[in-house]
């Protein structure tokens, strides 16, 4: 039976956890008839290599630290910010505002993927987002599931591709990440926008999104991408109830295993709301910067948000009094 390796993440003493700011001395093995803990060095040596080995940079960025990546969507109809970047300049500006807010990596996207989101052109997509990074000189990536659309943003200086449909939705993308170099973020989600809220089942979420996302690292590579250029992304919300959304949060350690840096996207949504029980997205800033910390508490290396100063005053505390 398939076993998985959770690592149980601290701060103090112990094994590097991704060769950041965490340390394990336990994991949880879990198989999907039930876990145990155990001390980590009766771990198999390859899952130990793969839990404590440092990740690569992404685009010249450590991820020895919790690094933020900010939210800039062009685009009429995002769940939360959605018609607010309609022309270039607004983007341009909004996005040197999160940079000097302190994001390390700034995530410009031309296509809501926002649950029952309409699909946008390709031409339409590029030409909401490329004016706008060939304007930034920071850390770009590009959100998109077309490569033709992440090829145009790789011209425009775009440094990092991310894919929520984890190289499912256009047979280029692994190509054009293997192609370039680019590091590539590979998220998990059910199904497409349109249809993916609708009833989506998991055996084992936690242990289904793992493989999926073991599968779709597979894929990456085939194409002749590097493993170290994969991160991987749990996809909060993509497919996903309330319940699922928490039981990926509450495991996401384990998917240090793949070896892989992991992001996290949870800002503003759905289930923020609900839980805390505020309706308007761009209200619950507060809720989002708990997920925030819960993921650098797991030792996920890129979160992304739409509240940068607001999460980089919650990391910096967290980090001086952990
Ligand atoms: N979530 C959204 C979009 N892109 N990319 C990654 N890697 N992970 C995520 O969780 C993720 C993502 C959805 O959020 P947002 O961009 O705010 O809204 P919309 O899709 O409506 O534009």
């Amino acid at each position: 039976m398939k076993r998985y390796y959770r690592p149980i993440a601290l701060r103090g003493e112990g094994l590097p956890l991704a060769g950041g700011w965490l340390n394990f001395r336990e994991i949880e093995e879990i198989t999907r008839e039930g876990s145990r803990r155990i001390p980590a060095d009766a771990a198999p040596s390859h899952v130990l290599e793969a839990l404590s080995a440092p990740r690569a940079d992404v685009a010249g960025l450590s991820l020895d630290a919790p690094r933020i990546m900010g939210i800039v969507n062009t685009t009429p109809d995002s769940f939360s910010d959605g018609g607010r970047l309609t022309t270039t300049e607004a983007a341009i500006a909004h996005a040197k505002t999160l940079a000097s807010q302190g994001a390390h990596i700034l995530d410009i996207g031309g296509e809501s993927t926002r649950p029952g989101a309409d699909f946008v052109e390709i031409e339409e997509e590029i030409a909401r987002t490329a004016p706008v990074i060939e304007g930034l000189e920071a850390r770009v990536s590009i959100d998109t599931r077309k490569a033709a659309v992440a090829e145009a943003a790789l011209g425009a200086g775009a440094a990092m591709l991310n894919d929520v449909s984890g190289l499912i939705f256009d047979p280029e993308m692994a190509p054009l990440a293997a192609r370039s170099g680019a590091p590539i973020c590979v998220m998990h989600s059910k199904g497409d926008p349109k249809t993916m809220q609708q009833d989506p089942r998991y055996e084992n979420v936690l242990l289904d999104v793992y493989d999926a996302l073991e599968t779709q690292i597979a894929m990456a590579e085939a194409a002749g991408v590097a493993r170290s250029q994969v991160i991987v992304d749990p996809g909060i919300g993509f497919g996903k109830t309330l319940e699922h959304n928490l039981m990926l949060l509450k495991g996401l350690s384990l998917l240090h295993s793949l070896g892989c840096a992991i992001l996290l996207g949870a800002s503003r949504k759905r289930f923020i709301g609900t839980i805390s029980e505020v309706e308007t997205a761009d209200q619950r800033v507060a809720g989002s910067l708990a997920v925030a910390l819960v993921g650098a508490a797991q030792g996920a290396q890129i979160l992304r948000v739409h509240d940068v100063e607001e999460t980089r005053q919650a990391l910096a505390l967290w980090q001086a009094s952990t």
